[in-house]
């Protein structure tokens, strides 16, 4: 048989384990995996490592982000960006603008999306209202359609949820089989500290750090997996920055809970000490949960490395530095709190992990495959079709040089946002070439032919991870 494409003598990670093989690719899917395998066209792979194409199931695009303020991507840039860094999907979380519902969010979503990206994508949901409507017609009729998880959050104004809330909302997913997906942080003791810190004066970015320290995530963490204990959910803690909140997920496991966990690369490469470098470029670092001190570094890698970390995600929320509709908003140099939260990052997670985890010898090949792409599709519902290696599925692969090593620079990325929190920061290892259901989407750092990116149904999540 002779197929579309073959992939040759490339170091293959599949679902089972690492080999030497050729990938066979008909008709975007995987056809073969084997020896002499025959392809119209011919990738040659020798010296490469074939990995499945990264999934980030935990970025933001498009994402309305209050007055005035825009963010940096939109589904062209983002999912540009996206398969640049050795990604074939990406989801993004539906949030409605002020006044509309979560069905006409979606909607909306879904008209900015279409024809417009270079990976495939599928969105979660956040859900910030809870009314009859909501939690008794929308949120179910979604669900049922393919939206089987969705975010709540336990800060921000006009977007935190009470505990009693979020019991409202854990019920539905319970009734739906949907994944709840928190964002913790308790938000009456941001607003306390945020206030002492105004009457004091301290109003700079790092202070960003110092009003979300490491109790205010912990507290939260602790909750959160209370009340799905209570609501009798499985859920995910997403973006988690500190040994304390993993210690909280650690525990839980031990009783018996079914928790699943996420953390992201500024949770071990960034700390608070960066929202406080020169004049406004600590703007550049903020970002909720905060980065911490290097201490909590080691035991983010004891997670990674030991389990606890199901999902490695970018949590990509990117905004312009030099632009007032970004991180130079109106006020933000007055006070932190104006400084629009979140740090670019969809095409620097892969690379980053690969060159401090794998290349560093502390994460094997099979792990950083799941942990950046297999968890992803079990989770969120795109397994078999996403996440592996494997006959029958798409032909999702990213192609790395496990050789090539250079920094990270603004200039080689291809977001919306105008600088990178990693400008310098040296990498061992780079994705050579993306190629999404056979079709190759990046090669050596370009985005490569039009957008031919599709919306993806999603199953249920598969808890047995
Ligand atoms: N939470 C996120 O998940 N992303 C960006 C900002 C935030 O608070
Ligand atoms: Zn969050
Ligand atoms: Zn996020």
């Amino acid at each position: 048989m002779t197929h579309d494409t073959v992939i040759t003598g490339a170091r293959v990670v599949t679902a089972s384990g690492t080999t030497h093989c050729d990938i066979g690719i008909t008709d975007g899917r995987i056809a073969a995996l084997g020896k002499d395998l025959q392809g119209e066209h011919v990738i040659d792979g020798h010296g490469l490592i074939a990995l499945p194409g990264g999934i980030d199931s935990h970025v933001h695009i498009s994402q309305p982000s209050g007055p005035g303020i825009e963010m940096a991507d939109d589904f062209t840039s983002g999912t540009r960006s996206a398969a640049c860094g050795g990604n074939t999907t990406v989801l993004p979380f539906c949030l409605p603008e002020e006044g509309r519902t979560l069905r006409e969010a979606v909607a909306d979503y879904r008209a900015k999306a279409d024809g417009n990206c270079m990976t495939d994508v599928s969105f979660h949901l956040i859900v910030k209202d809870t009314d009859p409507v909501t939690l008794g017609q929308d949120l179910p009729a979604l669900i049922q359609a393919g939206y089987t998880s969705f975010k709540v959050f336990m800060t921000y104004a006009g977007l935190a949820l009470s505990d009693r809330q979020i019991l409202e909302v854990m019920a539905v997913a319970k009734e739906q089989g949907a994944m709840v997906m928190v964002h913790a942080e308790n938000e009456d003791a941001i607003e306390f500290l945020r206030d002492r810190a105004d009457r004091n004066g301290e109003t700079a970015p790092y202070h960003h750090a110092t009003t979300r320290p490491v109790p205010v995530e912990r507290e939260a963490t602790h909750r959160a997996i209370s009340l799905a204990e209570i609501a009798g959910v499985p859920l995910t803690i997403v973006h988690v920055s500190n040994g304390e909140a993993t210690e909280e997920i650690v525990r839980a496991r031990q009783r018996g809970l079914t928790v699943f966990a996420e953390t992201c690369p500024q949770y071990i490469t960034l700390t608070a000490s960066d929202l406080d470098r020169d004049g406004f470029d600590g703007a550049k670092y903020v970002c909720s949960p905060p980065p911490r001190t290097a201490e909590e570094w080691p035991k983010i890698w004891a997670g990674i490395e030991q389990g606890t970390f199901d999902l490695f995600s970018s949590d990509h929320c990117p905004f312009r530095f030099n632009d007032p509709a970004g991180k130079d908003a109106p006020g933000a140099r007055q006070s932190f709190r104006n400084i629009p939260n979140g740090i670019p990052g969809v095409e620097t997670r892969l690379p980053i992990l690969f060159s401090e985890g794998v290349v560093k010898g502390r994460l094997s090949l099979e792990r950083f495959a799941a942990i950046t792409a297999t968890n992803h599709a079990r989770l969120y519902g795109l397994f078999p079709r996403k996440g592996a290696i494997m006959v029958g599925a798409d032909a999702d692969i990213a192609l790395w040089d496990p050789t090539l090593s250079k920094p990270i620079r603004q200039a080689d990325l291809h977001h919306g946002s105008d600088y990178t929190p990693w400008e310098g920061f040296e990498v061992t290892g780079w994705p050579v070439r993306t190629i999404l259901r056979g079709q190759t989407v990046m090669q050596n750092g370009d985005p490569v032919g039009a957008p031919s990116g599709s919306y993806l149904e999603r199953e249920a999540p598969d808890l047995l991870l």
